[in-house]
């Protein structure tokens, strides 16, 4: 049985976007899953519950990685398709989910019309994409495709103090599959862009040719509390001084470099943290991206050299802790131009572009040839509880997805013209 044009219901999609970001839902329309939050087990457990009932077979890994298997017990190598389902605590009900689901709704379309797959289909969940609560970010890909050891990971502890290990097991989903148990032949990701290029430039889909270079850097200034009233300014050691300077350096920085360098100070606290009291210690973040790695080592130095000098000749001390330094990843092009490919056959506007976003399709590259589909971000904001995606966006990310992943599953398929994997 080849496969009939399959198409694929973005109704049933939407409906379950709705579902699952209601999971974690707050006051003003947003999403907040953390990972190995209780939301974030309630997530879980309801795209489970729906793999379970379109009849995936489920497998749960030892770093919480979900895998939706068919057909089942099928453990030649996959086509993978996932993304994440936890939220940074501001985030939106599109970020991962619609990669996730999006795989879910193929599967189910793929066995509901009883479609021959040459190879197995993975929807797959990866743990702790965000890494806001445990760096580093796309940790549960990054454990998968062998980035990161096991031990590491569950030992890595958050912003709030917690143990990730300990965490895994209160939410019930430290697994006993081992870790890149599953063999796999390609892996798609369809995300939001997340940014503002698809929509200013009026294009329905972005093929991802690469995911520019991530560095994490969390920093801890002491100075010296003091009264803000009777301390002369020249007698002070004012970390909240120094770290402000330090943020605006970054973004001096940015604008000095040009090109893609970007650089964000996103998380800071202030000790004592009080109005009339010199700061005595400011820990804050420093996210550094670019899509050259070259330039991304410079702009590392560079911030580095200068908070150096600013806080020494401050009398402060400086402490830094790399949280994250991950190099730009190019996809393997065969998968670029069948995301390409697909688009156009499908009559759909499409342009190849960079991810300024870190994604679990960066860590899966190093395990097989990999690939990711954009959709318009409405005002390109992401990250934010007013994140949206229109729903005939959503459609069409899903029928490229669709076309993709029967190209993929079905060798001599209907569409194995458009692929040499
Ligand atoms: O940080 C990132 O780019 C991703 O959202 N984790
Ligand atoms: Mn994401
Ligand atoms: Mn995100």
């Amino acid at each position: 049985v080849t496969a009939k044009t399959s198409s694929a219901s973005a109704h049933r999609l939407l409906d379950r976007l709705e579902e699952l970001g209601s999971v974690g839902a707050t006051a003003d329309g947003g999403v907040c899953r953390i990972a190995l939050s209780d939301a974030d087990r309630e997530g879980r457990n309801l795209v489970r519950r729906w793999m379970g009932e379109i009849g995936l077979e489920v497998l749960v890994d030892q770093i919480g990685n979900i895998f939706g298997r068919y057909p089942i017990g099928d453990d030649s190598p996959a086509v993978m398709i996932g993304s994440h389902i936890d939220s940074v605590a501001t985030g939106g009900k599109f970020d991962g989910n619609l990669g996730v689901l999006a795989g879910l709704e193929l599967a189910q379309t793929f066995i509901e019309r009883k479609i021959e797959f040459s190879r197995p289909i993975v929807v797959a969940v990866f743990t702790n994409e965000e890494g806001v609560r445990y760096s580093p970010d796309m940790m549960g890909s990054l454990v998968f495709a062998g980035g990161l050891s096991l031990d590491a990971a569950l030992g890595s502890v958050g912003i709030d103090g917690t143990r990730l290990g300990s965490e895994l097991e209160r939410i019930g989903y430290r697994g006993d599959l081992p870790i890149g148990a599953i063999p796999i032949h390609a892996y798609v990701e369809l995300h939001i862009e997340q940014g503002p290029v698809l929509e200013a430039e009026g294009t329905v889909i972005g093929a991802v040719e690469m995911v520019q270079g991530i560095s994490w850097t969390e920093c801890t200034i002491q100075g010296q509390s003091n009264h803000a009233g009777t301390t002369p300014m020249r007698l002070r050691r004012d970390a909240a001084w120094a770290a402000c300077n330090i943020a605006d350096f970054i973004h001096q920085l940015a604008g000095d470099m040009g090109g893609t360098q970007v650089g964000t100070v996103g998380r800071i606290s202030l000790s004592p943290n009080l109005i009339n009291v010199v700061a005595r210690q400011a820990v804050f973040t420093v996210d550094l991206r670019n899509t050259d790695d070259a330039r991304l080592s410079e702009a590392e130095k560079r911030f580095d050299a200068y908070a150096r000098d600013l806080t020494q000749k401050a009398g402060m001390t400086l402490e830094t802790k790399r949280l994250v330094r991950l190099p730009p990843v190019k996809f393997d092009d065969r998968i670029v131009a069948l995301v390409e490919e697909a688009s156009l056959s499908l009559g759909f506007s499409v342009k190849r572009m960079p991810s300024g976003a870190g994604h679990d399709a960066q860590m899966l590259a190093a395990r097989c040839p990999a690939g990711m589909i954009f959709v318009p971000s409405v005002g390109g904001i992401s990250h934010n509880v007013r994140e949206f995606t229109k729903p005939e966006h959503i459609e069409a990310g899903l029928s490229v997805l669709e076309r993709v992943a029967i190209t993929l599953c079905i060798q001599g398929g209907p569409y194995s013209a458009l692929s040499t994997l």
